[in-house]
């Protein structure tokens, strides 16, 4: 389905006025009020193709309608997400889920939606069928050097079709590691690990990164072979300059400080990226700001210091993703409170007073400290957002206009009610 933009352009004069007024209050209060808008309107988030199926739990899958069933289909829902709210200018495929079966023909539709092909995910946590060995007892931990190679192999395979596509990054996740004591010699299992990831770098193009994402738990339950940031850390560095430490927002222990986490990383011109989701228990997988808003705020201040701090492009030089699965909600109203709930974090982070915060830290002034990041955190930015939202041709509110414009039933029309998208 393609989005005709004079059908935006109705919906967002019928709320012009009343947006306007809110603006206008608004921006007398900010400084850099353009520059901040300039940097939002920048700013895009990719979408994982996984994440526009209905997602399961171990007890069962209750798939929506309308899903997409094909690449072709995926496509279309991100580059209808991105015609809402020009934030969601990029994919990220996940291989074997999907491979493109003709590179030129999905690329030409990548370019007339107005997208381009984030980071390639591997996937050495499941068996496909037709597999020769069996990842059972994990991947590139594996003892059983042919189970290695055959995952090496599968790596530097999605390497190829990201070349193909004009991909730039590799992100892989292990679930290797083992559920019992005494089942793993860790340091073979790091050795392992780390000889296998050697052979994928050296497979890297000139210009592309890897990304070495790390999770504490699941579904290894006793040790996890890239569990926290030090050992994904560990890993990068010895691999070399073009590996970095992606970080997933679910994949830490309870309360871990992830702020502190990502302004270390950034220190150390380590971080990657980030696989945005929420929380409450472990790696939920759930919309993005709904459990712990405050979080990605102070998440999103440590990231604006820190990349200012080195000179860095928000927009590119690091990679944004999110990384969701959503058992009750549409997909695609999901993506758009993610996103909008990551826009609005960064919108606090952009606007928070850096010389007076920077000036009660050397004071010692907390209480000083505190009133700052808690006034920016609580002052209301959405107009703001929604001006960014306006001038680079999306839609005022998009979720609104999702329901209105009833696209959901439209994609029904068009596809039926019984696909299911390839996905967990
Ligand atoms: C995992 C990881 C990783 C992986 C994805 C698979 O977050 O990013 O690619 O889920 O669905 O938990
Ligand atoms: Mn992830
Ligand atoms: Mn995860």
């Amino acid at each position: 389905m393609v989005l005709e933009k004079n059908r935006i352009a109705e919906f967002n004069g019928l709320h012009a006025a009343a947006h306007q007024r809110k603006f206008e209050f608004l921006a007398s209060e900010i400084n850099n009020v353009e520059d901040v808008l300039q940097k939002l309107i920048d700013f895009q988030v990719a979408i994982p193709s996984w994440a526009l199926g209905t997602g399961g739990t171990r007890f069962g899958r209750f798939a929506g309608a309308g899903e997409p069933g094909s690449l072709e289909q995926k496509l279309e829902d991100v580059g209808l997400l991105h015609a809402l709210n020009q934030s969601s200018g990029a994919i990220s495929l996940h291989i074997p889920w999907d491979i493109p079966e003709n590179y030129a023909a999905i690329k030409a539709q990548a370019a007339q939606l107005g997208l381009q092909f984030d980071a390639v995910n591997s996937n050495t946590f499941q068996d496909q069928k037709d597999q020769e060995l069996s990842y059972k007892f994990g991947s590139l931990q594996h003892v059983n050097k042919a189970v290695r190679k055959q995952a090496i192999e599968h790596n530097i395979d999605v390497i190829k079709h990201g070349v193909e596509l004009g991909s730039k990054s590799l992100t892989v996740w292990l679930s290797d590691g083992s559920c019992f004591p005494g089942q793993l010699n860790f340091r073979k299992a790091f050795q392992n690990t780390l000889e296998s990831l050697q052979e994928i770098y050296a497979a890297l193009p000139e210009d592309w990164k890897v990304f070495v994402e790390y999770k504490a738990f699941e579904p290894n339950f006793y040790s996890m072979t890239v569990g926290d940031w030090g050992q994904s850390l560990l890993y990068a560095n010895k691999l070399g300059p073009k590996a970095y430490t992606l970080v997933d927002l679910g994949h830490h222990l309870p309360n871990a400080n992830i702020e502190q986490i990502v302004s270390l990383l950034l220190m150390e011109g380590k971080l990657a990226g980030f696989h945005f989701n929420d929380s409450k228990y472990g790696d939920d997988d759930l919309t993005v700001g709904s459990i712990k808003p405050y979080q990605l705020f102070l998440i999103f201040n440590e990231l604006v210091e820190g990349m200012d701090a080195r000179g860095m492009d928000h927009a590119t030089d690091l990679g944004w993703m999110i990384d969701a699965s959503h058992n009750v909600k549409d997909p695609l109203e999901d993506l758009l409170q993610s996103v909008e709930a990551i826009m609005l974090a960064y919108a606090q982070a952009l606007t928070v007073d850096r010389k007076q915060l920077n000036a009660a830290q050397e004071a010692n002034d907390v209480v000083a400290a505190q009133e700052i990041l808690q006034n920016t955190f609580r002052t209301d930015l959405r107009p703001l957002v929604a001006e960014a939202r306006l001038r680079s041709g999306a839609a005022l509110y998009p979720l609104q206009f999702f329901r209105e414009q009833k696209l959901r039933e439209a994609l029904i029309k068009e596809r039926g009610s019984k696909t299911v998208a390839t996905g967990l």
